[in-house]
């Protein structure tokens, strides 16, 4: 799958070719190509943002640079998702990752603001809005690092044999996982549950499942009804 992201701070994305997100792009399952947004800028200093009309403060990103950007990776893939990373999108969850990873075999397009935020037309340039969480960042590249990981690892292959996606949280059950333990036996008066020693794969598989749900249960709860967002007061 391939990913494409038009950003002020390509350098930034480097921090992918480390780890599994290093080992799926040398593997030729995954591509994260970083577009200089400035290289569309206006002007002689490519300029990229502008006072905002009506006054207030900070600058507001013109749509123009980002138009020209958008249309000028398009143009030779044509199959692009285009995503807008902005604190006001759609909440980016394990569901949605799979949604894209599904979906988007075209590849993705990802577009990283900084600033205080985009001109309003350009959201009439993308095909959807994702945010990670409801916190504030300066910009929208960590964001599309964390969108990018997320669904590179539901790309076949990206994962080996030993990450298994059904076992981990927000996995099959959309649960978070069963508590792990390895050696030693017991750490600082901590003993491993001894069911775990037992041996019986059957019981394992219960007690597992259980925990699972427990734990899930407790921290959170709005996982086990089923609905996505917020726990409500
Ligand atoms: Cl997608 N962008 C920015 N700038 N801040 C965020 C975000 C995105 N998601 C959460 N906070």
């Amino acid at each position: 799958m391939d990913f494409h992201v038009i950003t002020l701070f390509p350098e930034m994305f480097a921090a992918l070719d480390a780890a599994l997100m290093g080992r799926a792009q040398k593997g030729g399952l995954v591509a994260v190509h970083a577009h200089n947004l400035r290289e569309h800028g206006l002007g002689n200093y490519r300029q990229v943002d502008d006072t905002p009309y009506g006054g207030g403060s900070g600058m507001v990103m013109r749509p123009e640079p980002i138009a020209a950007a958008i249309d000028a990776v398009a143009a030779t893939r044509p199959g692009l998702t285009k995503i807008l990373l902005t604190p006001q999108g759609e909440r980016f969850d394990q569901p949605l990752a799979r949604e894209l990873a599904a979906t988007c075999a075209g590849g993705i397009m990802l577009i990283a603001g900084r600033y205080e935020g985009f001109d309003e037309r350009v959201r009439e340039l993308v095909d959807r809005e994702v945010s990670i969480g409801d916190y504030v960042l300066s910009g929208g590249e960590l964001a599309a690092m964390v969108v990018i990981e997320a669904v590179a690892r539901l790309v076949p292959g990206v994962l080996g044999n030993a990450e298994s996606l059904d076992e981990e949280s927000f996995g099959a059950g959309n649960l978070l996982e069963y508590p792990h333990y390895t050696r030693p036996e017991e750490f600082r008066g901590m003993r491993v549950p001894e069911i775990l020693l037992s041996g019986d794969h059957g019981k394992i598989r219960a007690w597992r499942a259980a925990e699972a749900l427990r734990r899930t249960a407790r921290r959170r709860p709005e996982l086990v009804a089923g609905r996505r967002g917020k726990p409500e007061p």
